[in-house]
């Protein structure tokens, strides 16, 4: 056989192999094979150097030939194998924003969040703009400025959690949301008229009314001649236009280091209209927070003059409120997360 039956057989099979090639990666490898320095070619080249001076040439013409099939054969399946990549992964990725995806288990705010809207609706309606504050509080916020100095015996109605920040016991998570009012007054000038809903930590063991996060919401009037009349019938006013009309409340004398005179706000126990029962701790009334008129000493640290303002505050616990609005009887219900109970609502 002669040299060019050689470099036919070797160009033929080369052109076989490359065809069958599937990815850019195998072609890759067989480039290296065919045309590298270990290539059936590479090795005829070498060969080269023995012919005499007038062969060589013709020689070396077809060999160059036969590399130049090979490279051209090379090229064609690249673009053809890098082509035919490409649209398998554009398929592949591809996104079909026409298809539906049938929804007969699509989920819905949690109920406490519902709450919370519908109260933020409510409170709104009569007025009332809605402010926010952070979780994370100082010592300042959630007690001093509330009129509860460092060791005032008050502070033991609330079992608080303690962030390792700053100096000891200066950092923690809001008990109350009353901290906001602090924060609303000190930004803007009286007349407030402000909700402020959020969640509050306590180190309350849970049972059937508490658990250790929870949330409230408060609020906050400032104006001139605001009185404790101004806020019973705020009270009775958000009570009928959330529960609606038939709903028994009281204000029962109570404490709060800022607020005074202070008073707590209960409703008739939706469970046992009265009689009393484990939800209500048998005193037939539940506890939906506590009120009162802005004390001094709170205008005081925020730099209201007390001889003009006048306000009251109040802050509701939002879970209980949905206790009684839904009448869920154990609390821990909300953050079971069991379906069964969440779709009902
Ligand atoms: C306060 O937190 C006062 N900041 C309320 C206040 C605001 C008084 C403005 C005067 C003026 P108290 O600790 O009573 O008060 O909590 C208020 C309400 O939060 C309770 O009545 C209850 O509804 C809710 N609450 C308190 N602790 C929990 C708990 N562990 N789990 C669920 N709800 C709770």
């Amino acid at each position: 056989m002669s040299e060019r039956d050689d470099h036919e057989v070797i160009v033929v099979e080369a052109l076989a192999r490359v065809a069958a090639v599937t990815t850019t990666e195998e072609l890759r490898e067989l480039g290296t094979e065919l045309l590298g320095r270990r290539s059936p070619l590479a090795r005829a080249k070498a060969g080269l150097s023995s012919l005499e001076a007038g062969d060589r040439r013709a020689a070396g013409m077809a060999l160059n030939a036969a590399r130049q099939r090979i490279e051209q054969a090379l090229d064609a399946r690249s673009q053809e194998l890098v082509a035919a990549e490409r649209a398998s992964r554009i398929a592949a990725e591809r996104l079909d924003l026409s298809e539906v995806v049938p929804n007969r288990r699509r989920g819905h705010l949690h109920l406490v969040t519902q709450a919370r809207d519908r109260l933020e609706d409510t409170f709104v309606a009569m007025g009332y703009t809605v402010a926010e504050g952070p979780e994370a509080e100082s010592d300042w916020y959630n007690f001093e400025a509330l009129n509860f100095p460092a060791g005032h015996p008050a502070r033991e109605m609330y079992d608080t959690f303690y962030l390792e920040w700053g100096s000891p016991e200066s950092t923690l998570l809001r008990t109350h949301t009353s901290p906001v009012q602090i924060r609303v007054m000190e930004r803007s000038e009286p007349p407030i008229y402000s909700v402020m809903p959020g969640r509050c930590y306590r180190l309350d063991t849970p049972d059937a009314s508490h658990l250790p996060v929870f949330h409230q919401i408060e609020g906050l009037v400032v104006d001139r001649g605001i009185t404790f009349g101004s806020l019973a019938g705020t009270l009775d006013a958000f009570t009928e236009a959330y529960f609606g009309p038939g709903f028994r409340s009281r204000l029962r004398p109570s404490y709060f280091p800022f607020t005074e005179p202070s008073a707590e706000f209960d409703i008739t126990c939706v469970f046992c209209k009265g009689e009393g029962c484990r939800t209500c701790g048998r005193t037939g009334w539940l506890e939906l927070g506590g009120c009162g008129m802005v004390h001094p000493n709170v205008f005081a640290a925020v730099g209201y003059d007390p001889e003009v303002w006048s306000g009251f505050a109040f802050g509701f616990g939002i879970d209980r409120l949905v206790m009684m609005r839904h009448g869920i009887d154990d609390i821990r219900e909300l953050i079971t997360n069991d379906v069964r109970f969440l779709e009902q609502f």
